[in-house]
């Protein structure tokens, strides 16, 4: 016996549990929950500190490619640094099939890209551009058999955006192969309408990015994706919801029985779309995509995420420098906003958000930021129980949490490539304080303390949303 650490007088929290126990670990791995352990090389004391499982973050984009010249900030190594420092142990980040491309190449240079990168475990999902008989008969069976059991699909954007067939064949070849549908749920010929009409109007300022995509064409996509759904007989997530009326289909797909699930993300809690100022370029800061719409539309989100309505809760980290001819400037100060790469920042911060102004104003239980931090991922993307909880056996991530710390977020205090964040000077109560990785401590007080390399694949299976017999 004897443990290489002992995680001492701290409240583990699950998704079901709050306890007081010491946490035992040995190679990497929770090996004991209890009581007054003994025998351990290391210690830490975590006295008035909450012991959640390390954030899971199923959403990041790192090293994406872009077909429009624009870089992401951030690649495998300053993105799992940034998302260590913010409490988390595991981030899916997406492989990006570009149109033309083969699928299992493009998965094999997203490998390539992260290896021996990464501060903390990572997985892939891969968004398929390019249907082809080649990628779904293929090339699918054999990314999903090596542990990319996920894919996304986009209904908007020029180079990505499927047609309906399209749609429709990918379900088909992911229910035959296990795989999990996730899909980006925008009307790609609505949204090219809209802004054809404020170009001509005049309104081509960051302002016109929301104005031109507003939740109807959300909501419209998210129905057509869930009939699609319905009639291929799949489940399918929906990312990043930004509101009421995309809820409401959801919530109207979960009533008939339909294994329909969703995330959002801290942007449809905190920001609107008055942050993105018409009269100035810094309003591109805010601008992603779904925007974010108004207060109205923020509560739904939250109430949802009381209800439960929402599975995960994720960052769509997805960074552009601001200052930068390959960032949001990218086509100059005064461009149409249809020329803003779509993104924000927001690996790191996304905890502390979603526990300050959720767990910390009472709007969600602390078991419910568990699961909405960590456990469903893992479920979601065929990772549990080794990843997203705390139990013997599993994966030792963890992070211990201050709930009572202040902290006013700054880009000066995040660790993330980018040269801004849309929170600044926002006021939290409750931040990680030390993060855990497979036993060995990657990020303390809000900087990093691993070193990239250490981080590994993580070859996910079928996810538990999938019938396991048909
Ligand atoms: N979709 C994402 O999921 N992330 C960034 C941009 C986008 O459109
Ligand atoms: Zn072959
Ligand atoms: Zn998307
Ligand atoms: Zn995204």
């Amino acid at each position: 016996t004897g443990f290489d650490l002992i995680i001492r007088n701290g409240t583990v929290v699950t998704a079901s549990d709050t306890m007081r126990c010491d946490v035992g670990i040995r190679e990497g791995k929770i090996v004991a929950l209890a009581d007054k352990l003994e025998g351990g090389e290391r210690e830490i004391d975590a006295t008035g500190l909450l012991v959640l499982p390390g954030g899971i973050d199923s959403h990041v984009h790192l090293a994406q490619p872009t077909s429009d010249g624009s870089v992401m900030a951030d690649d495998f190594e300053s993105g799992t640094r940034s998302a260590a420092c913010g409490g988390n142990t595991t981030v899916i980040a997406f492989s990006l099939q570009e149109r033309g491309a083969s699928l299992l190449d493009s998965v094999a240079e997203h490998h390539q890209r992260a290896a021996d990168k990464c501060h903390i475990d990572y997985a892939l999902h891969a968004i398929i551009t390019d249907p082809t008989q080649q990628a779904l008969e293929h090339d699918l069976p054999k990314v999903v058999q090596e542990g990319v059991s996920s894919i996304k699909i986009f209904m908007t954007y020029e180079d990505m955006a499927l047609n309906d067939g399209e749609i429709f064949r990918v379900m088909e070849a992911a229910r035959r192969e296990g795989a999990l549908t996730m899909v980006h749920a925008e009307n790609f010929d609505a949204i090219q309408q809209m802004t054809e009409r404020l170009e001509k109007a005049g309104q081509t300022g960051p302002r016109g990015h929301a104005d031109s995509r507003p939740i109807v064409v959300e909501r419209e996509a998210t129905h057509r994706a869930i009939s699609f759904a319905e009639l291929v007989d799949v489940p399918l997530f929906v990312v990043h919801v930004s509101g009421g009326d995309v809820i409401e289909q959801i919530e109207w797909a979960k009533r008939r029985g339909l294994p329909i699930y969703a995330e959002t993300c801290p942007q449809y809690l905190t920001l609107t779309a008055d942050d993105l100022d018409n009269a100035n370029m810094e309003g591109s800061k805010y601008v992603c995509s779904p925007p974010p719409r108004d207060e109205a539309n923020q509560k739904a989100c939250w109430d949802a995420l009381a209800r439960d309505v929402f599975s995960t809760f994720t960052s769509d980290h997805c960074p552009f420098i601001y200052e930068s001819e390959t960032g949001k400037q990218k086509a100059g100060a005064d461009t149409s906003f249809k020329y803003v790469p779509n993104g924000i920042p927001g690996v790191e911060t996304r905890l502390p958000i979603l526990f300050s102004k959720g767990v910390s104003e009472g709007r969600i239980s602390l078991n419910q930021f568990v699961a909405l931090s960590a456990t469903n991922h893992a479920k979601v993307y065929g990772m549990y129980p080794r990843k997203g909880t705390i139990a013997i056996g599993s994966d030792a991530d963890i992070a211990l949490w201050d709930p009572e710390k202040r902290v006013t977020l700054s880009q000066s205090m995040l660790n993330h490539n980018c040269d801004y964040t849309p929170y600044e000077g926002m006021e939290l109560i409750g931040y990680p304080v030390t993060v855990i990785s497979n036993g060995e401590i990657v990020a303390d007080q809000g900087r990093p303390t691993g070193g990239p390399g250490k981080g590994r694949f993580i070859a996910r299976g079928p996810s538990s949303l999938i019938p396991t017999t048909r």
